[in-house]
């Protein structure tokens, strides 16, 4: 199990790899992106499963025939701006070496067993988290997704075409939905709980609710070194405000909040901004906390943007509510990736197409440990024994699953 594994991580790591900074840039719709998808089939084809591409773009590869009721295991390729190694990569690769430890084992699934690749996950160019698994769930509109644009102005629906496939395809799957009959995703942790607890392997309990809002102050723009302070209407100085305003509004929500993201326009040195456009990544233990926390802000930038002449403009780009996994499931899935003691169970404040599917399928999440505790960064990282250790969890929970 440990070879299959370590090939094709080592087939997969150099693409769409930033040399620069040692994270990666792996978009959707993009030649890194093209180049995973490439990798993937290939992988799978070896193993002989029957690669195919969704009406959304998402990748199945299916161990026996696509029947109902089938046993469904993935995550996604993309990843966040300079983003690690592991985030969505480990749930595929380790997919895959399960798929190879059970044929090792001599198992055979009763049920049909795919692998799966969700698109757009991280919404990274686009802007909609999980856009692939939302599709396929009906959870977006096949209009507001075909009209996402990225920071050029392309949209989902050009990039998609570019790349050979049809937009006006894209839409929720009943029929394909109608043959997972449970979904399990390979995660590596997003924090430090496994670290504390000293285990290789956890599972999901709750997925916190959050959201994206994109907030675009707009003011005058001037020049930097005429214009008296008390002519200007400067956009930058409410934005400033706000995002001390976030991180002041989390702390008295127990919650987390970002401004990670934001575009400066003209963005030049000597030119008063006319527009700054922000975008806030909210996500509380529950939504009464999240809508207050987001209330909270959205109170504070517009008293900020009149203080200072501006006006706001805000709109909800994205939102998940809470998810609670099935309590039965995640319980079986945490007897068999535990070593002795069941696996712990972890709330995480992080979204996964696990979290989307939820709504439709009964659905269960592993945890990797990761020993830094840090992700969407370059930092990301899981030791080798741990990659293996959640090979042998996936692949234990796949055989009770599927019945082989
Ligand atoms: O942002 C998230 O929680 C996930 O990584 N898409
Ligand atoms: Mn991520
Ligand atoms: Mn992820
Ligand atoms: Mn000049």
């Amino acid at each position: 199990m440990s070879d299959t594994f370590d090939a094709m991580w080592a087939g997969l790591a150099p693409l769409g790899r930033n040399r620069a900074t040692g994270g990666y840039r792996r978009y959707s719709w993009t030649p890194a992106d093209a180049d995973v998808r490439a990798w993937f089939t290939a992988e799978a084809v070896a193993r002989d499963l029957a690669v195919e591409t969704d009406r959304n773009g998402n990748l199945w590869a299916w161990w026996g025939d696509p029947g109902p009721d089938a046993v469904v295991t993935g995550s996604h390729l993309d990843s966040v701006p300079d983003g690690g190694a592991f985030d969505g990569p480990l749930g595929v690769v380790s997919a895959l070496a399960a798929v190879d430890e059970l044929d090792r084992r001599g198992l055979r699934p009763v049920r049909p067993l795919a692998v799966t690749v969700f698109v757009e996950e991280e919404g990274a160019r686009f802007g909609m988290p999980c856009l692939g698994s939302r599709l396929l769930t009906g959870a977006v509109t096949p209009e507001r997704a075909r009209g996402l644009a990225d920071a050029d102005g392309v949209t989902w629906g050009r990039a998609m075409a570019d790349a050979g496939f049809d937009p006006q395809r894209i839409g929720a799957d009943p029929e394909r939905l109608a043959r997972v009959g449970v979904f399990v995703e390979l995660h590596v942790e997003q924090g430090r709980a496994l670290v504390h607890r000293g285990a290789p392997v956890g599972v999901a309990d709750r997925v916190w609710p959050h959201g994206r809002w994109r907030l675009d102050f707009s003011g005058q723009a001037d020049h930097a070194g005429t214009t008296r302070l008390a002519d200007r209407n400067d956009p930058m100085l409410p934005f400033a405000e706000t995002v001390l305003a976030v991180r002041r509004a989390a702390a008295e929500h127990d919650a987390v909040a970002t401004v990670g993201k934001a575009h400066v326009a003209p963005n030049g040195t000597n030119a008063i901004p006319s527009r700054v456009r922000a975008w806030l990544d909210a996500r509380a233990p529950d939504e009464a906390a999240l809508r207050s926390l987001v209330g909270g802000v959205d109170i504070a930038a517009r008293l900020a943007a009149a203080e200072h002449g501006v006006t706001l403009a805000s709109y909800q780009e994205s939102f998940t509510p809470v998810v609670d996994f099935p309590g039965a499931l995640r319980d079986r899935v945490a007897a068999l990736a535990g070593a002795g003691a069941p696996a712990p169970a972890l709330a995480t404040g992080a979204g996964h197409d696990a979290g989307i599917l939820a709504a439709a399928v009964p659905t269960a999440m592993l945890f990797v440990r990761n020993p830094t505790g840090i992700s969407h960064a370059p930092e990301e990282h899981v030791d080798l024994a741990d990659r293996h250790a959640g090979v042998a969890a996936l692949a234990d929970t796949l055989a009770d699953l599927t019945g082989a």
